[in-house]
């Protein structure tokens, strides 16, 4: 009787566990890679034609060098996975643990560095949306995210609050897919404590509509570097990120930032009403 307990109490855990995964695109613990090249690593492979500058893991961490203008195009990488597709009423979301070194782009940009992340869409020919970009903040030693749905022309970056530079950071941020056509919404959090999407004060929210219609669905990530004569590219290091179509599952696969990055906040928060 014992075992046959035992027996069932393992199956019932095996299919919790199947049903929690069932909801997880992909994820990455960049500590668990090897240093070099990412593409060619866990299904990473280069995105578009330029092969200059490959994204390099460096002691278990992606790493963006943050180059300023005029330094050419740099190796795109790629994740893909099986399609998440549009289904109103559900979200898809994405997660990362970062650490932003050095926003080139001035606060007055309303572009920001070029683009570092991205969702591709589950087209045959899959196009870059959800775009996330950095500036400077408004204090010293911070910067901003930027974020729109995606690079067509007639959408336009909405950056959150100032940041603190050279700290981990958990990035959260959903598509929400709604039913309609040009009407679908971005949303961000930064360090998200709570499991309940509803429990956390959202970083930004972008809810213009995608001028080319909405997404079809999205099949992949993609990391991008990327300079010309005007644009910059954004310095971070990644440490791990997820794509599931459940929030708890994204925010739970982020550690909490540590208690450093958790002071740095606090008192970036104070400073900020205190001039308010
Ligand atoms: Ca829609």
């Amino acid at each position: 009787m014992k075992m046959q307990f035992r027996a069932l109490a393992a199956f019932a855990a095996a299919v919790a566990s199947g049903n929690a995964l069932a909801s997880i695109a992909f994820q990455a613990d960049f500590a668990t890679y090897a240093s070099g090249n990412l593409a060619g690593q866990d299904s990473w492979a280069q995105f578009g034609t330029s092969a200059n500058n490959p994204l390099q893991v460096s002691g278990g961490r992606v790493v963006l060098p943050g180059l300023g203008t005029g330094s050419g195009d740099g190796q795109d990488v790629r994740r893909s996975y099986s399609p998440v597709l549009s289904a109103a009423g559900t979200s898809l979301y994405a997660g990362m643990t970062l650490t932003v070194n050095t926003a080139l782009a001035p606060n007055s940009s309303t572009t920001g560095s070029s683009y570092i992340f991205g969702l591709l869409t589950s087209d045959a020919s899959p196009f870059v949306n959800f775009r996330i970009v950095t500036r400077q903040g408004t204090a010293p030693g911070t910067f901003q995210f930027g974020m729109r749905p995606t690079g067509q022309s007639g959408n336009s970056f909405v950056f959150g609050g100032d940041l603190p530079l050279n700290t981990a950071l958990n990035l959260v941020i959903a598509w929400d897919f709604v039913g309609g056509v040009q009407n679908d919404s971005t949303v961000a959090w930064i360090n998200p404590a709570s499991s309940s999407r509803a429990g956390n004060s959202t970083y930004v929210v972008n809810a213009q509509g995608n001028l080319n219609g909405d997404a079809p669905g999205f099949g992949g990530v993609v990391l991008s570097q990327f300079t010309n004569a005007s644009t910059t590219q954004t310095g971070a290091t990644i440490d791990r990120m997820i794509v599931a179509t459940d929030f708890a599952e994204v925010q739970g696969f982020i550690p909490a930032p540590g208690a450093v990055g958790t002071l740095a906040l606090a008192g970036l928060f104070a400073a900020r009403r205190r001039r308010g």
